[in-house]
């Protein structure tokens, strides 16, 4: 029956289908149509429960801005969107965390970047916390996105055909990643629920997919996976908190995305202090399946405490994408100090040639301190353009919580190609004065927003001067010193340059980029 589907669509007027303006590999980022890919950013929702209490009611539980991208920024007036917003809905109270997960691509395959907005906070009929995700879509005008008659708007899993059933602290939305699962071009979307029950065992998690189609994302051939498939990996136990982090790429290297997803509390027999798995599932051109499944977990690694994030990104080039995946630390390092786990991919999926890397190696500037959060952000992109995609790493809480940015440049041997570059609001051209407390690397993204061709490296310091109500966006231009990455060119927007009537300054997450640690989803609602 699917396979079916998906003949159709192929036999559909392919060669008709908007040239994707975003960088290959990059999922569909131009939400306004002028050929400029534009960022999409979270405001309060990150920030909120910080305590801070002097907010507009644009802040309460988190809004969502779109920064339309050009060759000044913004290019055109930025626009702010929230649950209050027309065609959106639920309304907005102080509990959400609306746009705590962001993920932009074309599902309706019109040309314009469409929009899901992941709210895990939100409650539903007395659900507290059960979770929602709001999808909009593109369009040339402010506010840029849209609501889509006929469309669904709100997902969650009451939603007709929409496998499971709501619950309270489901979290439903926690992570969200887009990609292209059959091969179709319509942009798919993969929702996690960390918090979802599974049977009785409490916080097993899950994730669901639902695909892209001319009429938008559609409820139909949705389906939900969790580790009591029988063709998955493992088996669900309480905590495994699968579908904490999700990322999508082409690893099996078959020109259709894969999605992986983490499992950050899954216990792994004969490791000790050391927890995590990932399920890649595999597309096809009937979506993705358990069967074509790849699996890798803290037993092929040499790591402790959790596994957390994860991005997918051609750090060696060729056809075959990589996974890296964010770990509290390498085995014996210091609690949250961060590692990363740089997993080979193939033609068959995740392979087991892995790479643990963080900052106790020479090529690797600092040293790995309590709670330094190496990898607390992740950012893919081809910083140089020699077609090997580079990974900007956050540093989230180096220097008591001043933050800062490690580049890894991809190559031939992957991330450990070439020495790493530390970046820091101090580094010029950058010369913006590092203060602890800053978060700088708190939210990145690498996209071409200025439209020139080449992607700039976006980095954002949501407590910029000591308050979140400054916040600051460095939009950094990079190239090659030798043979390693260093900042070009520097510019910093705050929110007097953005203009949107939030109290925060630029926040995050950016869109496509993994989760920030700091976000407490781990303790139980
Ligand atoms: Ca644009
Ligand atoms: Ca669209
Ligand atoms: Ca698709
Ligand atoms: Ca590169």
């Amino acid at each position: 029956m699917a396979a079916a589907a998906a003949l159709t669509f192929v036999a559909s007027p392919v060669a008709a289908a908007p040239m994707p303006t975003a960088l290959a590999a990059t999922p569909q980022a131009d939400v306004n149509g002028d050929g400029v890919a534009d960022l999409v950013l979270s405001t309060g929702a990150r920030l909120t429960y910080s305590g801070d209490t002097s907010l507009k009611p644009n802040d309460l539980g988190g809004s969502v801005q779109v920064l339309p991208g050009g060759a000044t920024l913004p290019g055109a007036p930025a626009a702010l969107v929230n649950q209050n917003a027309a065609g959106v809905g639920l309304g907005m109270e102080a509990s959400d965390k609306f746009g705590a997960a962001l993920a932009t691509g074309d599902f309706n395959r019109d040309g314009l970047a469409d929009v899901a907005i992941g709210n895990p906070g939100e409650s539903v009929n007395g659900l507290a916390n059960a979770g929602t995700v709001s999808v909009l879509y593109g369009q040339r005008t402010a506010p840029y996105l849209r609501a889509l008659t006929g469309a669904l708007g709100t997902i969650n899993q009451d939603t007709a055909d929409v496998p499971g059933a709501m619950e309270a602290g489901d979290l439903f939305g926690a992570s969200l990643a887009t990609g292209d699962f059959n091969g179709d071009g319509y942009a798919d979307l993969g929702i996690g629920s960390p918090g979802e029950a599974i049977e009785t065992k409490a916080r097993a998690g899950a994730v669901w997919i639902l695909y892209g189609g001319s009429a938008g994302l559609t409820a139909r051939n949705a389906i939900a996976f969790n580790q009591d498939d029988p063709d998955l990996a493992g088996a669900a136990e309480a905590g495994d908190l699968m579908g904490w982090a999700l990322a999508a790429g082409d690893i099996t290297g078959d020109k259709r995305d894969d999605l992986a997803v983490v499992s950050a509390g899954e216990v792994i027999t004969g490791t000790a202090d050391a927890w995590g798995s990932v399920h890649l599932l595999h597309g096809s051109a009937s979506g993705l399946s358990a069967k074509a499944s790849s699996y890798i977990s803290v037993g092929n690694a040499a790591t402790h405490g959790k596994w957390r994030g994860a991005v997918i990104g051609r750090f060696h080039g060729g056809a075959n994408a990589d996974l890296v995946i964010q770990a509290d630390r390498r085995r014996g390092g210091p609690a949250g100090s961060g590692a990363l786990v740089s997993v080979r991919g193939g033609n068959a999926g995740l392979t087991t040639a892995v790479e643990v890397i963080d900052q106790s190696g020479d090529a690797i500037p600092g040293s790995p301190e309590a709670n330094d959060q190496f990898g607390g952000s992740l950012a893919v992109g081809d910083l140089d353009g020699d077609t090997f995609d580079d990974l900007a790493v956050g540093v989230l809480k180096e220097d008591n919580r001043t933050g800062a940015l490690c580049l890894l440049r991809g190559g031939a041997a992957g991330l450990s190609s070439f020495p790493a570059t530390a970046v820091g609001e101090n580094t010029a051209p950058v010369n913006a004065v590092a203060a602890v407390g800053e978060g700088f690397g708190y939210g990145l993204r690498i996209l071409d927003i200025t439209g020139d061709g080449k992607p700039e490296l976006t980095v954002s310091a949501p407590w910029e001067d000591g308050s979140p109500q400054t916040g600051a966006m460095f939009v950094l231009n990079t190239g090659l010193a030798g043979n390693a990455l260093t900042v070009t060119a520097a510019r910093k927007l705050g929110r007097a340059q953005i203009g949107t009537p939030t109290a925060f300054g630029p926040g995050t997450p950016f869109a496509g980029n993994s989760a920030v640690l700091d976000d407490n989803l781990e303790t139980p609602k």
